[in-house]
């Protein structure tokens, strides 16, 4: 399994007050390819169970279903696989986890990252954060088109772009290397969820399908 060319990353702080079930519904029947349950704030017991009515929301759809940080979470639901940082469990230890089928993701945010993975067996790099967003603060700066230019040719990976990300520069961040990109506010936030999915999904796709401009 595949996660895709839009990958949808939660977080209920930036639903509007809409329920964050709905959101993903929305944002799925609109062309979203994978879902990644973030939660930063959530206890253990919510996380698993958010995790386990996400799961069985995207089921009908054929969405994989990632988890944020939390290995044990994504076993105890049977969840598609992971996304991971540079700070939670080495890849090498979600990978013997989670089995050889998981797919594991793995945010990237300094050239030396980069180069650390290409001896993993990861199914895609999160190159973290395009552009500066007031979604994710916590990060080393951001890698610009030209930076994720550079990440292309230093990585056999395939690439998921994310940080800043919307309609109007999705096309740039896959003309400028990525393979997929993700989002956060872009479709949480959107006043159409669906709308906004099929809007990104399209610029993602006609970007894919058109000859890269070196
Ligand atoms: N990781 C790197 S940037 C980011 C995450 C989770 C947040 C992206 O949010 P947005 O709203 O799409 O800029
Ligand atoms: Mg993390």
């Amino acid at each position: 399994m595949s996660i895709g060319r839009l990958y949808l990353v939660t977080d209920r702080s930036l639903t509007l007050g809409r329920p964050l079930e709905q959101i993903v519904a929305r944002a799925v029947q609109g062309g979203v390819s994978a879902v990644q349950l973030r939660e930063k704030e959530a206890a253990t017991r919510s996380f698993v169970e958010a995790a386990r009515q996400m799961k069985a929301l995207l089921a009908p759809y054929g969405v994989p279903l990632l988890i944020n940080d939390r290995v044990d979470v994504a076993l105890a639901v049977g969840a598609a696989g992971v996304h991971i940082g540079q700070e939670d469990l080495p890849y090498p230890l979600a990978r013997r986890l989670l089995g050889p089928q998981a797919i594991i993701g793995l945010s990237v945010e300094t050239e030396a990252q980069v180069v650390a993975a290409e001896a993993y067996d990861v199914a895609y790099l999160g190159v973290s954060p395009i552009f500066p967003t007031p979604t994710k603060k916590d990060t080393r700066g951001s890698w610009g088109l030209t930076g994720l230019a550079r990440v292309r040719r230093l990585s056999r990976h395939s690439l998921v772009a994310i940080g800043g990300l919307n309609v109007g520069n999705a096309a740039a961040a896959i003309t400028a290397g990525a393979d997929s990109i993700a989002v956060v506010s872009a479709i949480c936030s959107a006043e159409d969820p669906r709308e906004a999915a099929a809007e990104l999904s399209a610029a993602v796709c006609e970007a894919l399908t058109s000859p890269r401009k070196e």
